[in-house]
Formats: structure tokens, C-alpha cells, sequence
């Protein structure tokens, strides 16, 4: 090689290495190349999930890329999903629009070598290798169903207004609370209707209107969607119903509804550390990337700053890591939660 050219290239690699990020060189993402999937475009929730679960693996050496169905619907993600495995990603790290309408096309993604985890709505057991579950799924059920008896004063009419009718993670919370209410202490409630507003905005203000319409002495709706509960809440509030809510809410987007007078429509609600979901989910996916973790019971690993997670048994009979406990948010620490997300 001539002079000129090694001073050239000399020149070209320390201008590059001036200009390139420093990345955590090996860090647990390294060279990774990660699809996250949620269940529909426009909602806050996936967004705030999906900003924590990028940044952590871009810290760690990875890219990522987000996508979203166009519709709320298994299909829509079928789509997505085609089009991922046509290209090199790595994993990908789904959440659920139906358990069991997503099989055929998750297996073909691991038959391919792309490893595949979820998070927040899961798909079947044999849909994924490890489900990332913010808060247990009877936890969940069981803090709803105690909320319904505790803001209806323990009697009377309540209603649940869902996501979509197939949505994995609402079913299951869904089916949680049915069977907490068969115990006697809850005798005396009356669950009148399911009702669905596909976590569109308008779709679940409608479904709102009409619970009310049809159940005149409806005492609680509980939703556990945040864009259900959102849209309830504005609709039970703007018309001063005596109707009240909870459910699973963005603090964000519930700081004007919730309080304990008659001017609030929520006195409470639950959700969990979104930050957390996101980055417990990027940690996982890129575990499992790296071969650290297959999915199996009783497997360990380090979830950056989180710390130490174990892989444990979910409902299903698959696996998942549980990210914590449901938060509740309240008169008292709505204002500085609602900063968080
Ligand atoms: C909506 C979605 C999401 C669910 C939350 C609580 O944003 O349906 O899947 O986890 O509500």
C-alpha cells in the first residue's frame, strides 16, 4: 500500500471513530436486529412500551424496529408478520391480538431461526418461546374485581367494556375476574354485559353511551383498556353520570377523570411501570437472541439495571417473567405519576 493511501485511510478511520456513537461494545443487544409488533397503531400505551423497549436495546448495541397492524385484528398482524420474516431480524417480540390465530405464522418465524418472545397480550404457549407479563394475570383479575366491589359499594349492576372481543391479554383478565366473582363475598354483584370497543376512541365512547342506555342503574364500568377507560371517563364525566369507573389506565391520559368526588368519574384504576414493560421486554427478546435464555422454567437473566429476572410458569402452561406488581393510581399520586406516562 502506498503512503498516501495509508494516511488516507489512517485519516478516514479516526474521522469515523470521532463520529460514531459510542456503543456498549458487547453490550446485550450487540449487532441485534429486533421487530417489535404491537396490537394497533394510535395508542399511547404501545407507544410509551415500544420508546422504552428501543432505547434499551439501541444502548445495548442493537436496532430495532417498530410496527404496527393496521387494524386491531389477527389478520392485520399476519400480514406484518409475513413481511418480517421475509427480512433478517433476529427476533421478534409480539403483542397478541388473538391467542390462538397467531400460531401457524409464529412457528413458521421460529422454524425460520427468528426467535420470538411477547409481551403484554401473549399468544399461545406454543405461539412463543417467553411471554414478558407486566403485572400476573390474576393479579390483575383480582385487583379489578376488588375495585368493581369496592366503588359499588359491594351490590348492584356493573359492566365491562373491553379492546377487541378476540384480545388475548383482556380475555384473560377478563376471565380472572368471572372467576374471582364466583365467590360468595361477591354474590350480590351483577356483571350485565361485555361490552367491546376495539380500542378505538369513538367506537368505545359509543359503547359507553349505550351500557348506560341500556342499564339505567349501571353502578360501575370497568375497563381494563386504557383506551376504553379513557374514552369512558371523559363520556361518564361530561354527562355528571352517577355511574362510576375503573379498570387499566395511562395516568397521563386519567389525571383529569380521577378523584374521590362526584366531579371525577374514576375514584381509582391500575396499570404498571410502562417503562419497566418496555425495557424488561427488550432485555428478554435479547437474551433469548443471544442464547442465554431459551424460554424454559427456571432459566435466569439480567435485565440491565432491573436486575436478576427468573423464567416461571404462566396460566397457560407456556412460560413468561413477570415484570412486578399492578400499580394503583389514585387522587393522591395521579398528578406525579401522570408525568411518567
Ligand atoms: C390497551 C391495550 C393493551 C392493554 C392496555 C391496558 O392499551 O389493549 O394491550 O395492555 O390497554
Amino acid at each position: 500500500m502506498n503512503k498516501k493511501l495509508v494516511s488516507a485511510l489512517l485519516c478516514g478511520a479516526m474521522v469515523l471513530a470521532a463520529t460514531t456513537p459510542v456503543m456498549a461494545d458487547g453490550g446485550a443487544a450487540d449487532g441485534q436486529k429486533i421487530a417489535l409488533v404491537g396490537k394497533s397503531a394510535g395508542n399511547a400505551f404501545f407507544e410509551i412500551a415500544a420508546a422504552s423497549f428501543k432505547d434499551t436495546v439501541e444502548a445495548e448495541g442493537g436496532e430495532v424496529e417498530v410496527v404496527y397492524p393496521e387494524a386491531a385484528t389477527a389478520d392485520a398482524q399476519i400480514k406484518v408478520l409475513d413481511n418480517l420474516i421475509s427480512q433478517d431480524f433476529d427476533a421478534i417480540c409480539i403483542a397478541a391480538n388473538d391467542v390462538n390465530a397467531l400460531q401457524a405464522k409464529l412457528e413458521e418465524a421460529m422454524d425460520a431461526g427468528i426467535k420470538v418472545s411477547s409481551f403484554d397480550s401473549a399468544p399461545n404457549k406454543d405461539s412463543r418461546q417467553v411471554f414478558v407479563n407486566q403485572a400476573g394475570t390474576q393479579q390483575v383479575g383480582q385487583a379489578l374485581m376488588d375495585a368493581v366491589y369496592d366503588i359499588s359499594g359491594g351490590e348492584g349492576q356493573w359492566a365491562i367494556l373491553s379492546a377487541t372481543s378476540q384480545a388475548a391479554n383482556q380475555n384473560a383478565w377478563i376471565d380472572v375476574m368471572k372467576s374471582v366473582m364466583e365467590d360468595e363475598k361477591y354474590s350480590k354483584l351483577e356483571l350485565v354485559e361485555v361490552a367491546y370497543g376495539d380500542d378505538e376512541p369513538q367506537k368505545s365512547t359509543d359503547q359507553t353511551a349505550a351500557l348506560l342506555e341500556k342499564y339505567p342503574d349501571l353502578k360501575v364500568i370497568c375497563a381494563p383498556t386504557t383506551v376504553g377507560i379513557a374514552a369512558a371517563a371523559k363520556y361518564l364525566q361530561d354527562n355528571e353520570s352517577a355511574c362510576k369507573l375503573t379498570g387499566l389506565g395511562l395516568p397521563s391520559e386519567m389525571q383529569e377523570y380521577t378523584g374521590d368526588d362526584d366531579a371525577h368519574s374514576c375514584p381509582y384504576f391500575y396499570l404498571w411501570d410502562m417503562q419497566g414493560l418496555g425495557t424488561l421486554s427488550a432485555y428478554t427478546t435479547a437474551a433469548l437472541v443471544k442464547g442465554d435464555i431459551t424460554g424454559a422454567l427456571d432459566e435466569t437473566f439480567t435485565a440491565g439495571d432491573l436486575g436478576e429476572y427468573t423464567i416461571t410458569e404462566a396460566d397457560d402452561g407456556g412460560t413468561e417473567v413477570v415484570l412486578g406488581e399492578p400499580l394503583q393510581f389514585n387522587s393522591e399520586n395521579i398528578e406525579e405519576m401522570a408525568k411518567l406516562y
